[in-house]
């Protein structure tokens, strides 16, 4: 008896496996795929101050621990069913395949109910069948399987080889429909050349700092934080963005409206509010779009606050000031806007911290009351003013006692006028070279210092926005309304 639970906890452990894999496979890391399904359910379960507590300890890795988390569970559930019709099917004793039959009927309108009918839910249910089938057939109707051990051996060994080799392949075959699904095709943001010599141009001023990004920041560097695990598929031809709420006239504009309205290019930085003080979640980049503010003026809103909402049902709240120079953006530096940073259209607003700059949004909803949106629910201000930093993202050795210092400064727009560089663990302090400065008010400034040193010393870099105002040198930590401080570093000295 324990022998045979163990065969059938066996089979079933495969079947788990090799079904997450074929899903996987014709899915990919996307919604369609019923393991993003259960990770949505499972982020949604969990508590403000967990979420608060994990992105405070663990920044963005602590996406990591949901999705292990969903994966497991996703495994559990195909694995048990995998699992209770092995053992039904021998417990009634019904002829081979009926299990199997049973089984990837129950997944298939498992996986179905919790990502929906499409090839890939019918992959799981087969491959899960399938592994069921074999099982079935390796221990027979009285579940004992053959008759010497080492016939069962074989079989398992074979098995697991299949599924092993299975998963294999679904794996690499998945990460390509990833990469298809996420791609949002070969259509060019408009004035696509122009973009790419404002890229240019731009990056001419870059300081050359080894292990420095340039001043506008490449697509595949930009940082990108949100909700989700894996970006929403949004369909630019079916999406609209609505303008409802406390207004006279509701508006709804579809994707191809909004490109014919007039082109803006804008150099903008972004900056997550969560980010430690010298973390890289900032950057620059050249952003296509048209100006909201005629838009908005044709819905005649009235009311003073704004809920900005998105296809990953995230909600974003502020006042309506915000709004006055925001750009409907989609494109990045030339291209289409990629799905992980909000395609097919999301808002920029100048001056404000990376969390209201909603991706994917689809309505922009005026309110006569102040609201709370996803963060800003768990504490994190809304309407904080950028606080000012120097980042410190660059010691380089140069060789013969001589140190090279780089990052990027920010200080939302007001601009930055100037960095200050301490070798000495802040007693003096000297000019760092400045990169020109991007054309735009908000945006980041690279910074460079040299200098020699034959011991070990502790550097200090701060900034000066440019309203004259020296960056905060109380340190805090990111909650509720970003970091502060001065970022320092020891460098070792042979
Ligand atoms: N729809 C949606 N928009 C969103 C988010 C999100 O989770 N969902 N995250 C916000 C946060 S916290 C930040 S810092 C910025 C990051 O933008 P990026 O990913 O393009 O760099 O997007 C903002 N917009
Ligand atoms: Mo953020």
């Amino acid at each position: 008896m324990l022998r045979t639970h163990r065969q059938q906890a066996f089979f079933a452990a495969v079947a788990g496996l090799v079904g997450l894999a074929g899903g996987f496979a014709l899915a990919g890391w996307t919604p369609t795929y019923f393991v993003i399904a259960i990770d949505a359910m499972v982020v949604r379960a969990t508590p403000g101050f967990v979420v608060n507590w994990a992105i405070e300890t663990l920044g963005q890795e602590s996406h990591y621990l949901h999705i292990a988390l969903s994966v497991v569970l996703g495994y559990l559930l195909l694995s048990g069913i995998a699992f209770a019709s092995i053992v039904g099917s021998q417990r009634v004793p019904l002829p081979t395949p009926v299990g199997a039959v049973v089984a990837a009927i129950a997944i298939g309108l498992v996986t179905a109910a919790l990502a929906g009918t499409t090839r890939s839910t019918l992959a799981i249910a087969l491959s899960v069948g399938a592994v069921v089938a074999i099982a079935e057939l390796a221990l027979g109707p009285d579940g004992r399987g053959a008759d010497d051990t080492e016939t069962d051996r074989r079989r398992a060994v074979g098995t697991l080889a299949g599924g092993i080799a299975f998963a294999g392949i679904a794996l690499t075959l998945g990460r390509r429909t990833t990469d298809d699904a996420l791609s949002v095709g070969a259509r060019p943001a408009p004035e696509r050349e122009t973009v790419l010599e404002m890229v240019a141009d731009a990056n001419d001023a870059d300081l050359d700092v080894d292990g420095l990004g340039p001043p506008v920041s490449p697509i595949e560097s930009f940082f990108s934080v949100d909700i989700n695990s894996t970006p929403p598929i949004v369909d630019e031809d079916e999406w609209t963005l609505s303008i409802t709420g406390a207004v006279d006239a509701d508006q709804e504009i579809e994707y191809e409206e909004l490109r014919d309205r007039p082109v803006e290019h804008r150099h903008l930085a972004l900056r997550c509010i969560g980010e430690d003080l010298n973390e890289s979640l900032l950057d620059t980049a050249i952003w296509t779009g048209t100006p909201l503010t005629p838009l908005l003026d044709a819905a005649q809103p009235h009311g003073e606050y704004v809920e900005l909402r998105a296809a990953d049902g995230y909600r974003t709240t502020f006042s309506r000031s915000f709004l006055d120079d925001a750009l409907l953006t989609y494109g990045m530096n030339g291209q289409l806007l990629p799905r992980e940073h909000g395609f097919p259209v999301r808002v920029l607003m100048p001056g404000s911290w990376g969390k209201l700059n909603a991706k994917w949004v689809e309505e922009i909803r005026i309110l006569e009351e102040p609201a709370e949106g996803y963060w800003e629910e768990q504490g994190w201000a809304s309407e904080a003013p950028i606080t000012a930093v120097a980042k410190l993202w660059a010691v380089n050795d140069l060789g013969d006692g001589h140190f090279e210092l780089g990052g990027h400064a920010y200080a939302g727009t007001r601009g930055v006028e100037r960095v200050e560089v301490s070798t000495d663990g802040g007693e003096t302090w000297d000019e760092a070279e400045l990169a020109e400065p991007l054309p735009g008010e908000d945006v980041t400034r690279q910074w460079r210092y040299e200098y020699e040193a034959t011991e070990t010393h502790e550097v200090v870099v701060r900034s000066v926005d440019g309203e004259g105002q020296l960056q905060e040198r109380e340190e805090s930590g990111s909650f509720p309304d970003g970091a502060t401080g001065w970022v320092r570093q020891t460098v070792e000295v042979e």
